[in-house]
């Protein structure tokens, strides 16, 4: 389905990047509540969200993630989308447990995928109780695909448990992880010629394929992730100073594209958040 605006998502933080080689990155409540203002300001309406401890590690700490969903709703009218990813270090309980912070959204990764020098963990057990988890709880999920393999799975997830509660499909292609399906214009296009009917989706580009899924998403009517999850570079040695500049340049992308920015408030009707049924 072609729109006539783009969803734009920002993933600010990750569980990858470290914040002593990376200052920009927020890692603090506060820090992520402050680029969570600011992305929303440039033009975001989805905030990604993974969250660190006191050391700055990964963390799917029960308290922090309530704390965090709370905090960026005082703060924002962004849609909070909560990483049930985490980092590969851990567990399925855990990651399952994500949904008792009762956030809008969850991402839901379809499949298991080499991720570097890593394995990040999806097999499909855990997939379809994250999935039928999501149903009893009305929490919107976000089909991360890395590979199309992934896809595959979703088609099984959707016929053998049907549709999410809010009945719409909204899915993310995560391109370029070493591992994964390659970030370039002739693998978006056979990702989406894949999806179920009636499908809406995003796109991000790991590393230096930023750039190429953005145009391509863009030109395919598809949507935009950005942010230092998945990009640490803005241009060739030149290191992102924020996310929201990241964020910025997505924006200006889809307007030259005639498709702006949706609103948070256009963004829940669209992913059917908050529908009644
Ligand atoms: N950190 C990656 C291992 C997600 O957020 O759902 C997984 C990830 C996907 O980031
Ligand atoms: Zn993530």
């Amino acid at each position: 389905m072609a729109a006539s605006s783009t969803l734009i998502t920002v993933a600010p933080t990750g569980a990858e990047a470290d914040k002593s080689a990376v200052p920009a990155l927020p890692v603090t409540l506060n820090e992520l509540v402050l680029t969570a203002k600011e992305c929303e300001a440039a033009g975001a309406a989805v905030i990604h969200v993974h969250i660190r401890d006191d050391e700055a590690r990964p963390t799917l700490d029960p308290g922090r993630l309530a704390d965090t969903v709370a905090a960026l709703r005082a703060g924002t009218d962004l849609i909070v989308q909560l990483s049930t990813g985490g980092a590969v270090t851990d567990g399925f309980a855990a990651r399952l447990a994500v949904l008792d912070a009762a956030p809008d959204a969850c991402s839901l990764t379809c499949g298991t995928v080499n991720f570097g020098d890593e394995v990040f963990h999806n097999p499909w057990p855990f997939i379809k109780d994250l999935y039928q988890l999501t149903q009893e709880r009305r929490v919107v999920p976000e089909f991360e695909l890395f590979d199309l393999g992934h896809v595959a799975t979703l088609h099984r997830l959707l016929a053998e448990f049907g549709p999410p509660a809010v009945g719409h499909v909204h899915c993310d292609l995560v391109m370029g992880v070493p591992g994964g399906m390659p970030g370039d214009v002739a693998t978006l296009a056979a990702a989406v010629a894949a999806l179920p009917a009636g499908a809406t989706w995003s796109a991000t580009g790991i590393g230096r394929t930023t750039l190429p899924v953005i145009f391509g998403a863009l030109g395919a009517g598809g949507h935009l992730r950005v942010g230092l999850e998945d990009t640490l570079s803005y241009a060739r040695g030149r290191a992102v100073a924020r996310n929201s500049e990241l964020v910025e340049r997505a924006a200006e992308l889809a307007r030259i594209a005639q498709r702006p920015p949706m609103s948070p408030a256009d963004a829940r009707a669209f992913l059917g958040i908050g529908s009644a049924s």
